[in-house]
């Protein structure tokens, strides 16, 4: 496409379900919204949203939380304790996006297990575990991030939860499950979310990824758990006040957003197959079951080499092309580029995207 016409060209964003905006029902619900001060614990669409959206992943209780960070990072803090080691795979959430929490707010140490497509395999959790020994931290938690953002947006089946569940139950761990894009994980199955978090000790999602809520997530557990949850909330400064203003989206992103998903991860399994075809772009597209299409890149990508791209990042090479035709993905690392389908990308726009790649990449070759 020439520059002037990509200039006028619509943005196509495919950086992150993250930037979808809330839509009239939502801001409708949010100007309507009934509010109280929820420090007191007197906001009735926070409490509503709580009530909802624990049961919707089968739990007692739940904690609106401004964040997927801050929910998962109260959940290791109560899991475990300073020294302690926290069971994670090498590519995830936890370890790689959250600023070092873990260490940073809880004194936990990572000890990381590299997983194809993310998912821990539990034999090699069970060999990780430590429980008693003198001279070795102890294990204090095992995380498991369903669907797993960077390998791919994968999804943990209900059996595999299982076995890994097993494992922790034998060595009496505790077990958080990262589930940002649980529902994803859910439609990807044709499962319930409530299916998914069976047997695990909290579990995040958020509301604010493809469900399409302006902000917020919430940690679900036990009753116990939720009011210790709480109360590590408020430490961490994330205690709100009049916050059913934004738990009114939340709600109608509950209610609604599931419902939706499956025409996300169609638009992802289209751009996956597109892409699979570049040369110079390594993935296996039947891998994409989500709404996250993580792609390898090599050299062949610019010409077989052709071109030296400067510092060997070829990720953000591409991007930068892509910029230019209006098409916005991420960066994963220097050979790795993710690209994520979402409530504000249709699927003609996906048509329009993977048509602006294939001739970026083209001119780029
Ligand atoms: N993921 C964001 C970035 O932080 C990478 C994204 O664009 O995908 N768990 C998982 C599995 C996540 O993908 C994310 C956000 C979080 C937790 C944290 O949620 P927020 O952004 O609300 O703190």
């Amino acid at each position: 496409m020439p520059e002037s016409q990509a200039r006028t060209a619509e943005r196509i964003d495919l950086r992150s379900d993250t930037v979808t905006k809330p839509d009239a029902e939502m801001r409708r619900a949010m100007s309507e919204a009934e509010v109280g001060d929820d420090v007191y614990g007197e906001d009735p669409t926070v409490a509503r949203l709580e009530a909802e959206g624990a049961a919707a992943v089968g739990m007692e209780a739940a904690v609106f939380v401004p964040s997927g960070t801050m929910g998962n990072q109260i959940a290791l803090h109560l899991h475990g304790s300073p020294g302690e080691e926290v069971i994670c795979d090498a590519r995830s959430h936890v370890l790689l996006y959250e600023m070092g929490g873990m260490a940073a707010l809880s004194g936990l140490l990572p000890q990381t297990i590299a997983s194809p497509g993310g998912l821990l395999d539990p034999a090699a959790v069970d060999a990780a575990v430590v429980r008693d020994a003198n001279y070795h931290a102890r294990t204090g938690v095992l995380v498991v991030e369903n669907t797993h953002n960077m390998g791919g947006g994968t999804v943990y089946d209900r059996p595999h939860l299982e076995r890994l569940l097993a494992v922790a139950r034998t060595h009496g761990l505790p077990v958080h499950c990262d589930g940002a894009r649980i529902f994803n994980a859910a439609v990807a199955l044709g499962t319930t979310a409530d299916a998914l978090a069976a047997g695990f000790d909290s579990v995040m999602f958020c509301l604010s990824k493809g469900l399409g809520a302006p902000v917020g997530s919430l940690l679900c557990g036990p009753k116990s758990f939720i009011a210790e949850a709480r109360r590590t909330r408020k430490m961490l400064g994330g205690g709100m006040r009049q916050a059913g203003v934004i738990a009114a989206a939340g709600l109608v992103a509950l209610r609604k957003g599931p419902g939706r998903l499956a025409e996300d991860h169609e638009n992802a399994g289209r751009l996956a197959r597109a892409l699979a075809g570049v040369p110079g772009v390594e993935l296996d597209p039947e891998s994409v079951r989500t709404n996250i299409v993580v792609a390898h890149l090599n050299q062949a990508l610019f010409g077989g080499g052709g071109e030296t791209v400067t510092g060997g990042d070829l990720t953000g090479a591409l991007l930068g092309r892509l910029r230019e035709v209006g098409v916005l993905g991420s960066w994963v690392s220097r050979d790795r580029v993710r690209f994520v389908t979402h409530r504000d990308v249709s699927r003609e726009q996906t048509g329009a995207a993977i048509e602006r790649i294939l001739q970026a990449v083209r001119v780029a070759g």
